[in-house]
């Protein structure tokens, strides 16, 4: 692994956000705005349509519906399926980020949130590229749908236990703000009196739950950054690239040092972790497969699989017929340190075990 992030190596963005809270819209915004120093990998293999070019897709690696067919599963089965089978490729997306110039890398997430954000495939991803690069994640919050206290409250802890799994700099996006402004939402998160106020309403038991989650929130309220943009108009945008750089220099300050002290523990941690979690993969994709091809074709399959990456990222819709640009990812070059061999080492042991799922 590379731990030494440098300043002119891309900021990673991590997209979460509960389905349908605007995260693909929000990546087709962001893409826009940034005008030609945006990457985007799509990370959501079930999406239909996407109203953007992505750099990266993992459905041109994986096909969904196949998945759901060779494995007998449903649709949020096949989901994680497919981010597991994607992961096992991953270093090929960083060797080809690694030879990008531009300065922001946005990963649109799958609409089931937890699918990346407590599954071992998003723990991976979000592992080495925080290990790599400043990484940021922006959640993305649907602020019509918010108003209600106790929805806000639960947005809020779901946000909360992503940014404590995650321990990285937090941006969290109120999304729509054409349609709903988010100043009831920074007025609770400054003023719990007025998010009391706000309770009354409610049944006693939830509002009771929301008061004593309110009281333990101010912490994690202090500690993020809260921007309210709409992605159809573009309003915030500006607002939320300065709260970006701040938390790109946050990661510096506060989680590479942290990275770096830790480092021989963590990947200890990590390997067993990711262990322990790749061999529970391994057991339900054994059990879940129902397809008619044996388990050869299936690892054949996954070793046959390329990442591709496609030429600038533009706001034009995805044309899926489109020719994908090759990139000969196997010819890199690993930077060759010999603690950079070892995390290689490392890294390439679990993909491999990972392949044999
Ligand atoms: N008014 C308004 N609607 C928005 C905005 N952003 C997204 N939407 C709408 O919200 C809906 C969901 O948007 P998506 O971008 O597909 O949301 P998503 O989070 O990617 O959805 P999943 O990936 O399915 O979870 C669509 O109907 C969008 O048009 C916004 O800024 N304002
Ligand atoms: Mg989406």
């Amino acid at each position: 692994m590379r731990p030494q992030s440098e300043m002119s190596d891309p900021i990673a963005c991590l997209v979460i956000g509960m389905a349908g809270a605007g995260k693909t819209t929000f990546t087709q915004r962001m893409l826009h705005s940034l005008n030609g120093d945006g990457y985007v990998v799509n990370l959501d293999p079930a999406v239909m349509h996407l109203p953007y070019q992505p750099n990266i897709d993992i459905r041109d690696s994986v096909d969904f519906k196949q998945v759901m067919k060779d494995y007998g599963l449903g649709p949020n089965g096949a989901i994680l399926t497919c981010m597991n089978l994607f992961t096992t490729k991953f270093h090929q997306v960083i060797d080809i980020l690694q030879q990008k110039k531009e300065k922001y890398v946005l990963f649109d997430t799958p609409g089931q949130i937890e699918a990346f954000t407590w599954s071992a495939s998003g723990l991976i991803i979000t592992d080495a590229l925080a290990s790599r690069y400043r990484t940021v994640v922006l959640f993305i919050v649907d602020t019509p749908r918010t108003v209600n206290p106790v929805t806000f409250m639960s947005n809020m802890t779901y946000a909360c236990s992503i940014m404590f799994k995650t321990r990285l700099p937090f941006v969290l996006v109120f999304n729509k703000t054409d349609e709903q402004s988010c100043d009831f939402a920074t007025r609770w998160m400054d003023d719990l009196h007025a998010f009391e106020d706000a309770l009354q309403d409610e049944g006693a038991y939830s509002s009771c739950l929301a008061r004593s989650l309110a009281l333990v929130m101010d912490e994690f309220y202090r500690n993020i950054k809260t921007v309210g943009v709409s992605s159809y108009s573009g309003e915030g945008i500006d607002e939320l690239l300065q709260a970006i750089e701040q938390a790109a220099e946050e990661y510096e300050r506060e989680y590479k040092p942290l990275l770096e002290q830790a480092k021989q523990e963590k990947q200890l941690m990590d390997q067993s972790r990711l262990e322990a979690q790749i061999e529970e993969m391994k057991k339900k994709l054994q059990s879940a497969r129902v397809g008619e091809e044996d388990m050869d074709e299936h690892e054949r399959k996954f070793e046959d699989m390329e990442v591709t990456a496609r030429h600038a990222g533009n706001e034009k819709e995805d044309q899926r017929s489109e020719e994908n640009v090759g990139l000969e990812t196997e010819d890199v070059e690993y930077m060759d340190s010999e603690e950079e061999a070892e995390d290689r080492r490392l890294y390439e042991e679990l993909l491999a075990r990972s392949r044999r799922v």
